[in-house]
């Protein structure tokens, strides 16, 4: 079967997301567009042959030579498409964040619940990355003791204008929220955030660099340093201590040059090059699950929960203060899938 699948939201990752199910995975075709920006619409369309531009999310949902909805829109946006796939019973990848805020995601919880059946998948693909997926198993079979401490550093070398210190919570520092929940099997339970001086490359009054500290059930704490204007290149860094021993992400993929002295090696321009093999898993997984006619990965629950986490580092952020984390109860709907 070849899913048929609408895409809400043509910039950078819409386009990187439609490369990949054109081009990279296989059993799925682009039967519809969307863009606010029609013209950008237009001209992403002229190269997929079986694609229909329409006027607005509603009717890619509503298509019915659609199957399946990609949301790739900005994040305040989510909400309003993933109802309209959920209302028109077909299957949703939406990026992440799943909503900007934790009530929008408890609608979106409500409503796949009133349905009777998964139909969300999350875009948080760090949890499809073959260095995170060994990270996990390491902190899982004994050979480090159990994990006391998580160091991370999502460091990016430059953001556009519009970015606020609550991006570099709800849109950056998101996939490390998501991460800790999925890698320790654990919620959060507190957050704090502190600021150091201002990097000279950031706006004023944007707090850049920002330190989130994450508290959860069992008392590990995971420290995230966000910078967003680190210039050098992104760099993503993790590190779990346990109790008698460690394991952490390895600098870079590729090869190290050693010549007049000095070793070198590449630091990755953005997420599309760090994480290219992590989405292509990510979507290829998905694609099979909606031609399976189910619904795997990141859920609703996952992306309420980091959403409600982000929540609680936007107040801490503000108030100075150690916030706690309230989570509704999990819906049964939702067994545990970390
Ligand atoms: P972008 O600004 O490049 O693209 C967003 C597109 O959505 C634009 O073309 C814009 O015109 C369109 N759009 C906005 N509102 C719309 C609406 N109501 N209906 C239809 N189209 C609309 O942004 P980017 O970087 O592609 O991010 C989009 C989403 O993907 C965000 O939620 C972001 O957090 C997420 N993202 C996830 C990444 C990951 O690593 N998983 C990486 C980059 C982005
Ligand atoms: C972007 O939206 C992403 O999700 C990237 O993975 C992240 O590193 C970047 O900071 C965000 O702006």
């Amino acid at each position: 079967m070849t899913v048929r699948v609408g895409v809400i939201g043509v910039g950078m990752i819409g386009q990187d997301h439609i490369r990949r199910l054109t081009q990279v995975i296989a059993g799925a075709q682009v039967v519809a567009v969307t863009d606010v920006d029609s013209a950008r619409a237009e001209a992403v369309a002229r190269d997929l042959p079986a694609a229909r531009v329409h006027a607005s999310g509603q009717e890619v949902t509503d298509d019915d030579h659609v199957d399946a909805v990609v949301v790739t829109s900005w994040g305040a946006t989510h909400e309003e498409y993933v109802l309209g796939a959920i209302a028109a019973g077909k299957p949703v990848f939406c990026e992440k964040p799943l909503a900007t805020a934790s009530a929008a995601c408890s609608r979106i919880m409500d409503a796949e619940v009133a349905g009777g059946q998964r139909l969300v998948q999350v875009g948080f693909m760090r949890r499809y990355d073959a260095t995170y997926r060994a990270l996990k198993a390491v902190t899982h079979d004994g050979s480090i003791g159990a994990p006391l401490l998580v160091h991370c550093a999502h460091r990016n070398p430059s953001v556009p204008d519009f970015y606020t210190a609550d991006m570099s919570i709800n849109d950056t520092a998101i996939h490390e929220i998501d991460l800790a929940r999925w890698l320790l099997e654990e919620e959060i339970t507190a957050v704090s955030v502190r600021t150091p001086r201002r990097n000279s490359r950031a706006a004023e009054g944007f707090n850049d660099p920002m330190m989130i500290y994450l508290e959860t059930e069992s008392d590990v704490l995971v420290d995230v340093e966000v910078s967003v204007n680190a210039a050098y290149g992104y760099d993503i860094r993790g590190e779990v201590v346990g109790e008698t021993g460690t394991v952490s992400l390895a600098d870079g993929s590729g090869v190290v040059v050693r010549r007049d002295g000095a070793y070198v090696g590449r630091v990755p321009a953005d997420w599309r090059e760090r994480f290219v093999r992590a989405y292509d898993v990510e979507l290829q997984e998905w694609v099979n699950s909606v031609a399976a006619g189910g619904c795997t990965g990141p859920s609703s629950w996952d992306g309420y929960a980091a959403t409600a986490v982000a929540e609680a580092c936007t107040q801490a952020l503000r108030s100075g203060e150690r916030t706690p984390v309230s989570l509704r109860e999990q819906p049964d709907f939702y067994a545990k899938t970390h």
